[in-house]
């Protein structure tokens, strides 16, 4: 139900863009189709959200990016889902945006319309995002994996950003969050070639937290995704809030950050009882209050 309702109201805000391109409107009716370009689904207490344009890559349409912030937003907003999954499945996570809707477009239809800023959803979100990736991870789909707070590869995982290919440069974040990522040298030519790396190097790079056999990449993360969830719902949201802030922030400014999320946590009930657990030596029973 709040998936719906916060769906509903997200869908209320698309872009006419977006609603052309093919993201569909639905009434809440269980027997309509909600989404045209993703499937979403809860395991445990993982929402599981599957990219699902298999013929084109699944090549990021305006309509799977609308689509995919109003699954991400829906689950944000459940109280019964602790970790949100991003994958593409089996197969390939995403060969980037759509080249078909960007080939004709002019510098003010960038501009002016500021096309694509609805991914700006991907980065409000409070709940951990983990995303699953086999095969290609290209440009904007190796940007969207980059926005998620973990990323678990396949050992045939291939990232990177070939926008050079096409005479233009990444343009959701990829110049910026790659060079965190692996730092100037190989974020550098990686751009400046378009040339991709495996799994194997990404995980040495640091890109990647883990790399894993590719049939068993979704299913690992929704089980670290349902392991994250079943612990305190503050911790978590404060967890992943104090580490984004070492992106922004100098270490003195992120330090203080830390210090005085910590000390906020010993007003919540589950310090308390995670606490007393530890000494009665027993499992804690979260109250997420
Ligand atoms: N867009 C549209 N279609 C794509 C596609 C894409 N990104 N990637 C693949 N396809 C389609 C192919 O056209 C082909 O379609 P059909 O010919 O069968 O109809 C089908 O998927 C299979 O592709 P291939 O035949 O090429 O398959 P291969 O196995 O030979 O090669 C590949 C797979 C993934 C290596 C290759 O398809 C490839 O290089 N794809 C393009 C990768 C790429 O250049 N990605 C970057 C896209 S640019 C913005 C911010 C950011 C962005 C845009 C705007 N703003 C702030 C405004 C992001 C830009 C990008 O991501």
């Amino acid at each position: 139900m709040a998936l719906r309702m916060a769906s509903r109201s997200l869908l209320r805000m698309r872009s006419p863009s977006a609603l052309a391109c093919g993201a569909r409107r639905f009434e809440g009716s269980s027997s309509i189709k909600e989404y045209e370009f993703i499937k979403v689904e809860t395991k445990g207490k993982t929402g599981v959200i599957t990219m699902d344009r298999a013929k084109t890559y699944n090549a990021l349409c305006n309509g799977m990016i609308v689509e995919l912030c109003t699954a991400v937003t829906a689950f944000d907003e459940d109280p019964a889902v602790g970790a949100i999954v991003i994958t593409g499945g089996d197969k390939v996570f995403a060969a980037g945006a759509d080249i078909t809707e960007m080939v004709g477009l002019s510098f003010s239809d960038c501009y002016n319309q500021d096309k694509f800023k609805d991914w700006a959803a991907l980065t409000r979100v409070r709940k951990p995002l983990i995303a699953a990736v086999n095969g290609y991870a290209l440009g904007g789909g190796c940007e969207l994996a980059m926005m998620c707070d973990i990323i678990l590869a396949g050992d045939d995982a291939k990232f990177g950003q070939p926008e050079i290919n096409l005479g233009v440069i990444p343009g959701w974040g990829g110049t910026q969050r790659l060079v965190r990522a692996v730092g100037k040298s190989k974020a550098m030519e990686m751009v400046l070639t378009g040339s991709m790396i495996d799994a194997k190097r990404a995980n040495w790079d640091g890109l990647v937290s883990r790399v894993v056999e590719p049939e068993k990449v979704v299913e690992t993360a929704v089980a670290l995704g349902n392991k994250i969830a079943s612990m305190s719902r503050p911790s978590v949201l404060m967890a992943k809030e104090a580490v984004n802030s070492a992106y922004e922030l100098t270490l003195t400014e992120g330090l203080h950050v830390e210090r005085r999320m910590f000390h906020s946590l010993f007003a919540t009930e589950d310090q308390k009882e995670g606490m007393a657990a530890f000494l009665e030596k027993r499992k804690p029973e979260w109250t997420h209050k």
